[in-house]
Formats: structure tokens, sequence, C-alpha cells
């Protein structure tokens, strides 16, 4: 009897071992879903660095202090119904890139610039080193610069000085000569332009950039590219893809966000651009990101629809938040009918800045300077080849030192 007491006695205690175990498995598990859940945010944008500004929302807008709280609570509370967010939870094992930060790219990249270097710097470098040169030498010279893009007005200017400088020419030896030609080239590619990125936030909202240019020109993956530098300057960016034209482009921009971990805002094809723009604009707002950078479309059925539209895109956003830089993409290598096309977008929007991409493909780097002349817009970034990081702030005397070459 006594034998069959204990039995149960110890039946009892295993019973409650095993069902207070089970308890706490199913704690345990609830805790891992529940950060899991937490933390859920990877395809979104990052979280923004612990700032001194007050809670997040609703009342974000009234953080800066600055009595900004008009505009954004302007904005209707309900999202457009044309634009689609990506689901919060991240793919199992997504790893995001870690890009390179911004600075010295330029330098890094010296060597895509070979064709030009090949055509202009080492053209005129052979030209200035003969012994005594004669209208016949000044005019290759001329020729050289014209043919590389430079333009009539930056050419004279730079033949000009060195022809003031043509006794030191005669004496000058190797090393000497690149010095003077870098020094001339710089002094005609704007060395005090302010070429700084509206990128920054200010009063309580995000930057917000918006990227233009003709089809073709490299608009998406420049958008691209710029999160990337950003992201990699330790930056918290939204991408809007508005350009709707076509569906791929803003697959083709949400493959670019995926790889740095960074939001896009997309439409359903045909969907209005301006409410994209805008509802990027929104996103970045709410979730207190640095940066909201728009790609647009570059073609439309008519010029003047696509003209309008990128008005519209703009006040709209700024319905929401100041538009900070507009920036318009040109590929090089269609030289002077890019600048052409480039009027056209300057009178539509305020542009800001030129990304001059295909740089790498094209023996005419000279055409940093007539564009920027021709516009007045100073060239911010340009685009050095396909790679994912192959864009660098523009630096006009590391850029004058890649275009000579011969320096390593
Ligand atoms: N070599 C080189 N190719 C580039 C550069 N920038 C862009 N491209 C290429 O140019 C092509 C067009 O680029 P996209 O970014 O799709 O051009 P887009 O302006 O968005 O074109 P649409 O959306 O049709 O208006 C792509 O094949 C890019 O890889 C660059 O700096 N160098
Ligand atoms: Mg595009």
């Amino acid at each position: 009897m006594e034998f069959v007491l204990i039995a149960i006695a110890i039946l009892l205690v295993g019973l409650v071992l095993g069902v207070s175990l089970l308890v706490g498995r199913g704690r345990r598990t609830t805790r891992l879903d529940d950060d899991a859940a937490a933390g859920t945010t990877l395809t979104r944008p990052r979280p923004p660095t612990p700032t001194t500004e007050a809670p997040p929302r609703p009342s974000g807008a009234t953080a800066s202090g600055m009595g900004t709280t008009a505009e954004p609570d302007a904005v209707s509370p309900e999202a457009p119904p044309e634009v689609e967010l990506p689901p919060a939870a991240p793919e199992p094992g997504l790893v995001f890139e870690t890009p390179p930060p911004s600075a010295g790219r330029l330098v890094r990249l010296r060597s895509r610039l070979a064709r030009s270097q090949s055509n202009l710097g080492r053209g005129l470098l052979t030209v200035l080193a003969r012994e005594r040169l004669t209208e016949d030498d000044w005019e290759e010279v001329e020729e050289t610069l014209l043919a590389a893009d430079v333009g009539v007005a930056a050419t004279q200017q730079i033949v000009d000085r060195l022809r003031t400088q043509s006794m030191v020419l005669a004496t000058a030896s190797g090393p000497e000569l690149r010095r003077l030609l870098v020094r001339e080239l710089t002094a005609v590619l704007g060395p005090d332009l302010d070429r700084s990125l509206g990128v920054d936030r200010h009063d309580g909202r995000p930057g917000i950039v918006l990227v233009v240019g003709v089809n073709g020109a490299g608009k998406t993956t420049t958008v691209g590219k710029i999160a990337r530098v950003l992201v990699g300057d330790g930056r918290s960016v939204v991408l809007g893809a508005a350009d709707t034209f076509r569906a791929a482009a803003a697959d083709q921009l949400e493959t670019w966000g995926e790889r740095v971990g960074v939001l896009t805002v997309r439409g359903r094809e045909g969907a209005d651009p301006a409410s994209v723009a805008f509802d990027a604009a929104r996103t970045g707002i709410e979730g207190e990101v640095d940066t909201v950078v728009i790609d647009t479309a570059g073609r439309l059925h008519t010029k003047g629809g696509l003209m309008d539209e990128l008005g519209k895109i703009k006040r709209v956003v700024e319905k929401v938040a100041p538009v900070t830089e507009v920036l318009l993409v040109l590929d090089a290598t269609t030289g002077q009918n890019g600048v052409v096309q480039a009027r056209v977008f300057t009178e539509a929007v305020t542009v800001t800045g030129v990304v001059l991409t295909k740089l790498d493909g094209t023996a005419k780097g000279g055409i940093v300077v007539s564009v920027q002349r021709e516009l007045g817009i100073p060239v911010k970034l340009v685009g050095l080849g396909e790679g994912a990081d192959d864009l660098a702030p523009f630096e006009p005397e590391a850029f004058a030192e890649a275009l000579v070459g011969g320096a390593d």
C-alpha cells in the first residue's frame, strides 16, 4: 500500500514538473516571436538616429519647434489607394550591403576616365611639351579642347592663359607642365561653385531630392546609386518610384533599395506620379528619415506632358515638404544634344544640380565644362560606370587631375 502511495506521489511531482516546463517553453517561444515582430523593419527605412527631437508621432512636425505644424497636418491621414507598400516582414537571411562612403570616390574611379584622358590630357601634354610652340601647335591645342567638348568660351580661356605662359612652358619639365595644365583645367571647372547636395533634414522634415532627365539618361540607376551613397554616409533614406510609365521602372528601383535596406514607395503602373511622390515624401516624414529620393519618368506620350507632370510632382510634394534638390541627369555621351534637352527641363523645374552619367563611355570629358557654363548649374555628381558604387561627388581638381592623367 505504502509502495502504491509513493508511486502516486512520484507521478504527481513528475506531472507538475512536466507542465511547468511546457509553460516555460511556450513563453520563450512567444517572446522570440515578439522580438521578431519588433525587429521587422529590415526592408523599411532604418530607424532614425536618436536626436533631441520630440516623440516620433503624431507630433513629429512640432519636434523642431519651428511652428511648422500646419503643412504636415494638412496631409490627409488616409493613404492614397494607388500606393503599395512592401510587406514589413524581412526575408529570412537577408543581408544588406554596406556601400563605401562617398568621400574620395572620384580619385578611386579616375581610371574610368581613360578615354577622355588619352584624348584630352595626353593630347594636350604632347603638344605643350614641344620645344617651341608655333601657331599650328596652338591650333592643335584648341582643336583638342574643342573635340573634348570643353566648349568655345572655355577653350578660348584656357588657350589664352596658356599662351601668356608660353615662356614658362618652353622651359617647364614634364611634371611642371602637368601641374600647369591641371591648374588651368580646374579653373574652367568652376572650383568655387557650391556642389553640396540638399539631402539634409530641416525643419523636422527630410531633405527631398527630385531626379529628372530624358529616358535612358541613367535616372533610375543614379537614384539607386545616390541611395547607396547616402546609406554609406550613414543616412536613412526612402525612395519614391514616381516613374509609373513602365511597371519595370519601380521594380528596378526597388531592387536598388532592397540591396541596402531602403524602402521604396511605389504605385501601380499608370498611377498618378505626383501621388506616388507625395506618398514617398509623407512616408519619409512619418518615418523621420533623413532623405527622400524620387525617381521620375523620362518619357511620356508628349514632351509637354512630361514637363507639366514634373512641375505637378514638385508642387504636390511641396504640400508636405520643400523639395531641397532637383537633380538633372544628363548622359555625357550625348554631348551638346544633352545640353539642348537640358534647357527644356530647366524651364519646367528649377534644377539645382546636374548629374553627368556615362563619363566612362566617352572621350569627351570636357562636357562637364560646357554643361556647367551653358546651363549655369553646377555638376554635382558624375557617373563613371554601371557598377553600384560608380557614382562620385564631383570635385574640380580631382577631375582635372584625372583628365590629365599620368600622376601615378
Ligand atoms: N557606363 C555607364 N552606364 C550607365 C551609367 N549610368 C547609367 N548607366 C546605364 O544606362 C542605362 C540606362 O539607365 P537607367 O537608369 O535605366 O536610365 P533612366 O534615365 O532611368 O531611363 P528611363 O527610365 O527609361 O527614363 C542602364 O543600362 C545603366 O546601367 C554610367 O555612369 N556609366
Ligand atoms: Mg528609369
